[in-house]
């Protein structure tokens, strides 16, 4: 499954805009659109200048740079969509542009919100397990006295990431996330025009900003927020940046290529990306040590330059 980031925001607040902006997906943007409307569901790229002058030094003909996937829901008011539960992150989209915006305020009010839908859910499943534990399961008793105090906790307005106990793996809680707050308007990110600049080439889109784009420093907090790391495959034909969670090792990152290279994985060899450009060449590193030869259960490191050795 790969990772995935709701946005979440009150009605209007511009997420589709933003998810637009982040996705190049041209998404229809709607004052008050209906409830009916589906989720739009893209992929931010990830930007990386390690990756571009890793392509140039071996002249790949593509560069695929890694990505997070990205799904928008209409907001709805007391009603979170369900698809937002299975995000392993929250972009929340805060009005800062229309007369009266308060985004400290709606902060507040999503925060809030998000604890309520929560709790919600806690208490729907609670008399689901309740009918199932009249049975005398012990088992279910005990979720039913978990499933109690968790509503009790929530119904004190406070988030299950203020929880110390545990949690049913099958809430799939929205308070737990981390939740990364994105400000459209003048003093935060300008939404709207960045949806513009989404249209134009990066060349282009540069010159019209003064510095680096805000959205890349979005893309780089939800980067940090999923504990992401990016390794590099780099070849003539292609170099492309992946990413993996923290501690992950090369039979992980395998997997993530290709199943194949995966289930007939030999061996990884290892070079750090500036050892790389500073040698010139995957030989060149070898000739002065720098390439390491790992196993199965190596933990890849933010930078590595990865060549999985296989055999299907
Ligand atoms: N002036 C201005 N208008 C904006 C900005 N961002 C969004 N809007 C406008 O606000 C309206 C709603 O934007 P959307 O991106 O559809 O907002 P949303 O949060 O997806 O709305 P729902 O999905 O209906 O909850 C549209 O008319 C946008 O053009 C902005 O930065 N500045
Ligand atoms: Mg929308």
């Amino acid at each position: 499954m790969p990772l995935q980031v709701g946005i979440v925001g009150l009605p209007n607040s511009g997420k589709t805009t933003l998810f637009n902006a982040l996705t190049h997906a041209g998404a229809e943007v709607t004052a008050y659109a209906s409830v009916t409307q589906k989720a739009n569901v893209g992929v931010a790229v990830i930007p990386d200048e390690r990756l571009d002058r890793l392509a140039a030094l071996v002249g790949s003909k593509k560069v695929t740079p890694a990505a997070i996937r990205i799904v928008d829901v209409p907001g709805v008011r007391g009603d979170i969509p369900g698809e937002l539960r299975q995000a392993d992150a929250l972009l929340a989209v805060l009005d800062g542009f229309s007369a009266g915006a308060d985004p400290a305020r709606d902060l507040e009010t999503l925060r809030l919100e998000l604890v309520v839908a929560d709790r919600d859910h806690v208490e729907r499943r609670l008399e689901r397990v309740r009918k199932e534990a009249k049975s005398g399961d012990p088992a279910r008793r005990r979720e039913v006295e978990l499933l109690e105090r968790l509503l009790a906790h929530l119904d004190s307005g406070a988030p299950l990431s203020e929880w110390a106990g545990p949690i049913p793996s099958e809430l799939e809680p929205l308070t737990t996330k981390p939740l990364i707050p994105v400000e459209n308007g003048p003093s935060g990110i300008d939404c709207a025009l960045e949806m513009e600049l989404a249209e134009l080439s990066p060349e282009e889109a540069a010159e019209f900003r003064s510095g680096p784009s805000a959205l890349d420093e979005v893309v780089l907090r939800l980067k940090n927020a999923l504990d992401l790391i990016t390794f590099f495959t780099v070849g003539e034909k292609e170099a492309r940046a992946w990413t993996l969670q923290r501690g992950q090792t090369a039979l992980d990152a395998a997997e993530t290529i290709h199943s194949d290279i995966a289930r007939g994985f030999i061996r990884c060899e290892v070079i750090r990306w500036d050892d790389l450009l500073a040698c010139g060449s995957h030989a060149e590193a070898a000739r002065r040590g720098l390439q390491r030869l790992e196993g199965k259960s190596y933990v890849v490191e933010d930078g590595d330059v990865l060549n999985i050795r296989f055999n299907v």
